[in-house]
């Protein structure tokens, strides 16, 4: 059957004051950008007119600035799930002005299917190509697509020909059975597909938008002291691994957090001579693993996008053929799922605001209140992993805030999680350790030479039990932070 083609504006008008709407894509990879844009334009005009106009923003993971950016500045999201990097709708989001679910992101799919969410009205999917029967090949990110595609009532196909026909090949596309029918997911090693290369639907409620327009791929910043120091030493804990024989010498497969520092990583993890080549099992492969294919040190890469600067995509896209045989994106229900994790072994690296002393991780808020971005799929992979890492410089903010504090202001991941924490001064192995020896190594291998000693004054000083915790100055390090701006002034309450 044809296919029906409309322009931005009109398929934007097929969007309503509180829909749910799916968006494809993860990060800014494979997210849609002159649709939401189209919609923004809508609901400034009704604002205009006094009419309400807001949506409900359902995604992968984090988006582009097309997207949330967008929607937010015209003030048209009222509820937003799962995940965020947009420096408006953080602002937003921290202001009240837009409800935001942040959700372990394997677990969206399933929460629409289960009815948790409401019905999808529209579903929009970016697409490199999308033929009359209804297949619909996504771009460089998947994350939700395929399931909100086959529950939406309408779809709306952003045919981006920025991206090449040519990327058909590169997904492995499948939604599982929801209980009590689900059985393996059938992903057994890192390489194996399950699925189609495209999401099928009904094609009779597909409309197409043709565009032409660049990814929104940010850059990294360039390696420093600390993150490549930082780097160094994850590489350092897996050698002694592989030599005490605690981790297989053929290694195992690696997920790697967003970030600068993730980034950091992978490329110590590459220099190193004594790591042997790996496979990267993970969400996001950033610009360091498409190098590490290059060149070899990474034979394998599962994902949900190829969250990669500009120059890095149109690289990928100019050698498609390699990268088909050595990557494959999955929606996130599979490249962050825990069964999986859990079964290849995976290695999950992710990255800490802060920690505390005894191993809990804060992933998400600035001092217990401001949301930065969410916990993504951190938490997906760290409960499920072989070993857990979190990284983190030992201190922020020109060393003023301690990323080592007596207790997280908020907690993502918690102590039972939390294997390995490692900053730029070394590596806390906390296997094996009770809550006052982990509070010891972490004092003596990760915080930085000036907090040191506070944090064994707080520790010596409080309460003696299984975890020695002491409810008076718990937050005293936040405490100095919000009303001096330093935590270096610190100062205890003394107890009656
Ligand atoms: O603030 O930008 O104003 O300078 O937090 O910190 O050190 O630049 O680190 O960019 O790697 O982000 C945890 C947020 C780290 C990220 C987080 C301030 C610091 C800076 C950012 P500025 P850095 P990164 C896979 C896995 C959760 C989701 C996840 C993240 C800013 O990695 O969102 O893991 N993780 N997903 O100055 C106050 C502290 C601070 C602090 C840092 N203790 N107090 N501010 N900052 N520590 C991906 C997906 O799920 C898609």
């Amino acid at each position: 059957m044809a296919l029906k083609f409309v322009s931005a504006d009109e398929a934007a008008s097929l969007i309503k004051n509180g829909d749910n709407v799916g968006f494809s894509g993860f990060t800014h990879a494979g997210c849609p950008k002159v649709i939401p844009t189209a919609v923004a334009k809508i609901a400034k005009a009704e604002h205009e007119k006094g009419n309400p106009f807001k949506i409900n923003v359902l995604t992968g993971a984090s988006t582009g600035d097309k997207l949330d950016g967008e929607l937010t500045r015209a003030n048209a999201i009222n509820f937003r799930a799962p995940y965020q990097t947009n420096n408006d709708l953080r602002k937003a989001i921290n202001q009240g002005e837009v409800n935001y679910v942040d959700l372990h992101l394997s677990t969206l799919a399933q929460s629409i299917r289960y009815g948790l969410l409401g019905d999808i009205n529209v579903a929009v999917i970016e697409a490199c190509d999308v033929t009359e029967d209804g297949e619909i090949i996504p771009t460089c990110g998947v994350g939700i697509s395929a399931t909100v595609a086959r529950v939406a009532k309408i779809v709306i196909v952003e045919l981006n020909k920025w991206n090449p026909k040519e990327m058909r090949g590169l997904h492995d596309i499948i939604e599982p059975l929801d209980p009590p029918h689900r059985s393996a997911l059938g992903v057994f090693g890192v390489r194996d597909r399950v699925g189609t290369p495209y999401i099928k639907v009904d094609p009779s409620k597909i409309y197409v938008v043709e565009t032409n327009v660049p990814n929104e791929g940010g850059s990294f910043a360039p390696v420093d002291e600390v993150t490549s120091q930082i780097g160094k030493n994850v590489a350092n804990f897996f050698i002694k691994e592989m030599r005490e024989g605690r981790m297989p010498k053929s290694f195992l497969p690696i997920q790697s957090g967003v970030g600068n520092i993730a980034n950091a990583v992978l490329a110590a993890m590459g220099d190193s001579k004594e790591i042997p080549d790996f496979e990267v099992y993970t969400e996001v492969i950033q610009d360091a693993v498409i190098g590490l294919l290059e060149s070899g040190r990474v034979t394998y890469a599962s994902g949900c996008s190829l969250t990669v600067s500009n120059e890095c995509i149109e690289k990928v896209y100019k050698n498609l053929d390699f990268f088909k045989e050595r990557v494959v994106l999955r929606p996130s229900e599979y490249s962050n799922n825990p069964e999986i994790v859990r079964r290849l072994g995976v290695i999950a690296i992710n990255t800490a605001i802060e920690a505390d002393i005894f191993g809990n991780i804060n992933s998400t808020h600035i001092m217990g209140t401001k949301m930065m971005n969410g916990i993504g799929g951190s938490g997906d992979f760290t409960r499920g992993s072989y070993v857990s890492i979190f990284v983190t410089p030992s201190v922020a903010k020109d060393g003023k805030i301690s990323s080592f504090v007596p207790l997280v202001s908020h907690a993502d991941h918690s102590e039972h999680s939390v294997k390995v924490i490692i900053s730029e001064y070394g590596v806390a192995d906390l296997r094996r350790k009770c809550p006052s020896e982990r509070a010891k190594c972490i004092i003596d291998n990760c915080v930085h030479p000036d907090y040191r000693e506070k944090l064994y004054e707080y520790l010596n000083n409080a309460p003696q039990g299984n975890t020695p915790f002491d409810m008076y100055n718990a937050f005293a390090f936040h405490k100095a932070f919000v009303e001096t701006g330093d935590m270096h002034n610190v100062k205890w309450v003394e107890k009656a």
